[in-house]
């Protein structure tokens, strides 16, 4: 798509899952003379080195991909990252707002302090931060400014379920973060997108039982989950319409889903 040559996008969360395969669906979309340059950040640098490795066997050269070490909950580390990117990085048009976890299914008030601490500081407070760093740059632009911010909530932050408590509030936080970012956004050409996947196989489910595969394992059994590609799609479709098309909302569910508990077993 010509709408993304030149575009500096950066992507949170790309050493895996929905953050992963978003980049490499920029760099197909994008096409071979697009000069798109990715900037490619999570906690582990030796896995987004392997994944700009891939780019480059997959792509070429024609794509630029920077692996950059960042923690988002890390506020000194998300206040630091836009100054340290070389300058060809620095003029950023896509933010990519993927990075986020959940911990445990605990109820309160058996809810550890440390995992609502870890989810929160990720999925919100990260996420926000990062948007405040990159927005002077979107807003330096002409009519207001220009630029996508593209937020990756859940259905989870519309449709609370018991042991969600925490996770679903941080993604209920980001969805009313996007709205009103849109909001004080209106007279610019700056588009708030938020993107709500539905069950998606990832790494999330591990992480969330922290590393039992096993348990992991059973979330994904006798069901048809989405995977990280096909929310990938809708990630670049979005950022990929014509500048005055702003895809506000995105709710995406395999078919076999239709709610958190809704969701028929084979
Ligand atoms: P994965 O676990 O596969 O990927 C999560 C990514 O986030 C990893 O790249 C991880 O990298 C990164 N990450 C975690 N913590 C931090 C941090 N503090 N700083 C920077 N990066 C971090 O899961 P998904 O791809 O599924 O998750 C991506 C997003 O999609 C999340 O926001 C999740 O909430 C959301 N989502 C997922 C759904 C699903 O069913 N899978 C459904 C709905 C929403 P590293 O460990 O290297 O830092
Ligand atoms: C992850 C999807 O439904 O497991 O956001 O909370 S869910």
């Amino acid at each position: 798509a010509a709408r993304l040559n030149g575009k500096t996008i950066v992507i949170t969360g790309a050493s895996s899952g929905i953050g992963r395969s978003t980049a490499f669906e920029f760099a197909r979309v994008a096409g071979p003379a697009s000069q798109i340059r990715l900037v490619l950040t999570a906690r582990r640098l030796n896995v987004l080195q392997d994944v700009a490795a891939d780019l480059v066997k997959q792509f070429g050269d024609t794509v630029k991909v920077l692996p950059v070490a960042l923690d988002v909950s890390d506020p000194d580390a998300v206040r630091g990252f836009v100054p340290s990117l070389p300058e060809e990085f620095r003029d950023i048009n896509v933010l990519v707002n993927n990075a986020g976890l959940a911990k445990g299914f605990a109820r309160a008030p058996g809810i550890a302090e440390a995992d609502m601490n870890t989810m929160f500081a990720t999925n919100v407070t990260g996420l926000i931060n990062l948007t405040q760093a990159v927005l002077p740059i979107y807003q330096a632009r002409p009519d207001g400014g220009h630029g996508d911010i593209i937020n990756i909530g859940s259905n989870a932050g519309r449709y609370p379920y018991v042991g969600g408590g925490i996770y679903c509030a941080t993604k209920a936080a980001i969805r009313s973060f996007s709205e009103s970012l849109r909001q004080e956004l209106v007279a610019t050409r700056i588009r708030v997108i938020e993107i709500d996947p539905g069950q998606v196989e990832t790494n999330f489910a591990v992480v969330r039982h922290y590393g039992d595969q096993a348990k992991a394992d059973a979330i994904y059994a006798n069901v048809d989950p989405l995977e990280p590609e096909d929310i990938a799609e809708v990630i670049v479709f979005a950022a990929s319409r014509r500048e005055n098309v702003v895809l506000a909302d995105a709710l995406i569910y395999p078919s076999h889903q239709a709610g958190y508990g809704v969701m028929h077993r084979k």
